[in-house]
């Protein structure tokens, strides 16, 4: 039960420092340490600067460009305090993707940090609603436009009285397709992530230090490193750069306590752990994003003596909905539903699945999707079931497993890929004729991107050329969706009516 009037940025600074929180340390990255008062004075100086300077208005869309740094949660704080929805977006993010999130959102404003500035201005040349770009400073020195705008304003600030299902924040996930859909997430659903799953699940108490990878433009990586720890009085560590080598140093560092990453990097921490890493503080391991290996889950215990968390969200339900518990917990599971949740497997005439069969998964619980002005909402939901992308079985204990994702999206090393946009960005090289991107399995990654061409009359296939697409797409898209293996090929298998049948190029050997 949460208030008509619910203002989620509020809840996590001044009602924390009202709750007695103030001193305790909310906020480290880039090399400074900020507690819940001076997070709380920050977001509201920075408040007064959209308002009355960049006239901000309840209900404009705000975007944020960013890696995950202090300076973006105050934004995104800030923001919301103002009644804004925020569009937190990654700083791997082209000026392409940038316009198409922009142009869907009609965002006529955007914070953007000084080192990221060019793509976005590209964006704000090409965007039909962009009006306005303001820089600030992600390295914390307060040395840019929003920041000496805000060193001038009031550290009070009477919060806009949002209601509790006004829209917050807005998701892009980009689905099968690569053309974004916008998910819309309400001031409440913030609040009930953290009071389900964070709660029932983790149990985060003021003394938990929060790291992890995820970006904060994704929801997985907002409840994570921003929403969970803030809710609760706890410290989020960020990390500009998350590699595991990053994590295991704040962890070490800070003795940080609960971790949200993907199984790839946790191999990578059971590597380290071997040369003498100290994990030990680390109460939660949490893996979302892509299947947990039971080879991985079982080391885990073996040398931690605790389990890993897996769990399955979705940008759509805005967080995790099914999740192990410290004290019932399977390798190869991922659980039962969270607080607030139901979930079941359907056949394909939407009847619920026998015990044991495989079917899709639907879920349905006090978040949903609703996604922004797109016809897909039909599809996704269905007599008020959210019908996910994934396959699963549920076991005769109530438990559910894993056993597809639906659709050609590629999942590596915890990043959804769709083909279809890597294809469009490897047409545009003179040197490709054709081409088809199909995730293939690899050991570390989940998945890999692997990209089957056929090449322009002339053009001759070599390691070079390989290259040269490879670096090709990663300056047109965000380069983690660069394919890392290339096979070229003579021609693609086709059905009679010319459908490409990616199928047949997942089971061929590349290089
Ligand atoms: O696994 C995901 O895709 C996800 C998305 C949003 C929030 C949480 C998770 C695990």
């Amino acid at each position: 039960d949460y208030p008509d009037y619910l203002n989620a940025g509020y809840e996590l600074t001044d009602a924390m420092v009202e709750k007695g929180f103030g001193d305790n340390i909310a906020l480290i990255g880039n090399g400074r340490q900020r507690t819940y008062k001076e997070l709380t004075d920050w977001t509201n100086r920075l408040a007064h600067v959209l308002v009355e300077d960049l006239g901000v208005r309840p209900g404009n869309r705000v975007l944020i460009r960013s890696a995950n740094n202090p300076a973006m949660v105050a934004c995104w704080l800030a923001a919301t305090k103002a009644g804004a929805v925020v569009v937190n977006t990654m700083p791997m993010l082209r000026a392409g993707e940038l316009t198409k999130h922009v142009d869907k959102a009609e965002i006529q404003l955007a914070l953007c940090d000084t080192r990221l500035m060019e793509e976005m201005e590209i964006c704000a040349r090409d965007s039909r609603f962009l009006k306005r770009v303001v820089g600030f400073d992600g390295t914390s020195n307060h040395d840019a436009e929003l920041d000496r705008l805000a060193l001038q304003k009031p550290v009070k600030f009477d919060c806009v009285k949002t209601g509790r299902d006004d829209v917050a924040l807005l998701g892009f996930t980009s689905g099968s397709t690569g053309d974004p859909k916008a998910t819309m997430h309400f001031h409440r659903d913030l609040m009930i992530i953290a009071d389900g799953y964070a709660q029932e699940v983790l149990d985060v108490q003021p003394e938990d230090v929060f790291v992890g990878s995820p970006p904060l433009a994704f929801t997985f990586g907002l409840g994570g490193l921003a929403v969970f720890p803030l809710r609760f009085g706890a410290t989020a560590t960020l990390l500009e750069q998350a590699s595991p080598t990053g994590m295991i140093e704040i962890i070490e560092t800070y003795k940080a306590t609960v971790c949200f990453t993907a199984p790839t990097a946790y191999r990578v921490m059971l590597r380290a752990m071997e040369d003498g890493a100290d994990l030990s503080s680390l109460r939660a391991a949490v893996s979302a994003g892509e299947t947990l290996p039971k080879p991985v889950y079982d080391e885990w215990i073996a040398r931690t003596g605790k389990p890993m968390l897996d769990g399955i969200g979705a940008t759509e339900m805005l967080h995790i909905f099914i999740s192990n518990r410290f004290d019932d917990h399977r390798p190869a599971c991922t659980g039962r539903p969270v607080k607030g949740y139901e979930a079941k497997v359907l056949n394909h005439d939407g009847s619920e699945a026998a015990v044991g069969e495989v079917g899709r998964l639907a879920v349905r619980g006090p978040t949903g999707c609703r996604y922004l002005d797109d016809v897909r909402q039909k599809k996704y939901v269905l007599d008020g079931w959210n019908i996910t992308g994934d396959s699963f079985y549920k076991d005769d204990g109530g438990y559910f497993h894993f056993a597809a994702r639906n659709d050609d999206m590629i999942l590596s090393a915890g990043y959804n890929i769709a083909g279809p946009e890597v294809e469009a960005a490897l047409l545009a090289h003179e040197a490709v004729a054709e081409c088809a991107v199909v995730g293939a399995p690899d050991p570390d990654r989940g998945e890999i991107v692997q990209a089957h061409i056929v090449l322009a009359q002339g053009v001759t296939a070599d390691d070079a050329l390989r290259e040269a697409l490879q670096n090709h797409v990663k300056s047109v898209i965000a380069p983690y969706k660069y394919p890392r293996s290339i096979r070229f090929c003579e021609s693609l298998p086709k059905t009679a009516t010319g459908k490409i049948q990616r199928f047949k190029l997942k089971t061929l050997s590349t290089k």
